[in-house]
């Protein structure tokens, strides 16, 4: 099996900067090697760089870096792609979440080819369901889901050529959404597991219901996991931390039964901001978040036991 690793060093969708450091972090922390010994063949590509800025403006004079975020999406959009055609399994080292525009919308192209549907897990304190005309914040990074599921409100980006079905998407984690986003959410479709569900289901109950229906639609399935999905007191570095998030458990127990369930195909690790953690403790964590994903166990046992 192999794996290809592209480095996305994105901040510009974010007020708090640092996350350009998280594929260098990610590094350090030796993801490449982990994977290696859980025997996959890996090859690190290196960072992705942006296409040319165009020369924009919006009509919402509160979004920023409009013209960076275009040229990321343009960029990682051609090389995510590239690299779902490349190898079995990439994955995204953020950079903060507007990555995610050009990583799905990417994978999303090859397993269009490829005949099967595209269905994605967002892993999120957030919706990230923001349009140009709707984000008060002006970051970006809010917006990635509206526009891979090819929602209106984005000019001057390249439409994406094989937009997610909303009704393909599973989130899990939200507890903080903006007016604009839980109006949108509920009328495309998306499947949300709040805090609230999870304090109320738990995780695997919710979980095995979208992978029964990603198995059953023969689909392909991304994983985004965005660092604030986790709770602040076990994952601080991240610009925008909201309690109440996902713990260690529960992170790892979905980690566990997304490798059990062979379906996942790719993979981003988004908004980590090294210049804002405790002895890199957030970036170990995500890293060994990820080695859960591909089959680090503490104990050899059968894949599903319930
Ligand atoms: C908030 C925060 N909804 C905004 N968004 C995100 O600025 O639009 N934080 N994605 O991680
Ligand atoms: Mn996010
Ligand atoms: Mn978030
Ligand atoms: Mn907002």
């Amino acid at each position: 099996k192999t794996c290809q690793i592209l480095g996305v060093p994105t901040q510009s969708g974010t007020s708090e900067r640092g996350c350009i450091m998280g594929p260098t972090a990610f590094r350090i922390a030796g993801l490449p090697e982990i994977l290696q010994e859980l025997g996959w063949q890996v090859e690190d590509v290196g960072d992705a760089v942006p296409a040319a800025m165009p020369d924009v403006s919006h009509s919402n004079p509160a979004v920023r870096n409009l013209d960076a975020i275009i040229a990321w999406t343009k960029s990682v959009g051609e090389r995510a792609y590239e690299m779902a055609k490349a190898c079995d399994f990439p994955i995204f080292l953020g950079g903060d979440h507007s990555m995610s525009a050009g990583t799905v919308s990417g994978v999303a192209r090859h397993t269009q080819e490829l005949g099967q549907p595209q269905f994605v897990l967002w892993l999120d304190a957030h919706t990230d369901l923001h349009t140009l005309h709707t984000t008060t914040s002006g970051n970006l990074h809010g917006t990635p889901v509206a526009y891979f599921t090819g929602q209106s409100g984005f000019e001057g980006f390249p439409p994406p050529a094989a937009p997610v079905d909303p009704r393909n998407m599973c989130m899990m984690g939200i507890r903080s959404v903006d007016q604009a986003e839980k109006r949108h959410v509920a009328e495309i479709g998306i499947t949300v597991f709040d805090m609230r569900a999870i304090d109320e289901q738990g995780i695997v109950g919710p979980l095995n219901s979208f992978l029964d229906r990603v198995r059953a639609a023969n689909g392909r399935l991304h994983v985004s996991l965005d660092v604030d999905f986790l709770n602040p007191d076990i994952a601080p570095a991240v610009g925008t931390t909201v309690n109440g998030g996902a713990t260690f458990r529960e992170a790892h127990l979905i980690m566990e039964m997304l490798h059990d369930s062979g379906l996942v195909t790719s993979l981003d690790l988004a908004e980590l901001n090294p210049f804002l953690d405790v002895r890199a403790k957030t970036a170990l964590l995500m890293t060994d978040l990820a080695a859960s994903l591909f089959g680090r166990r503490v104990l050899k046992r059968k894949t599903r036991t319930y």
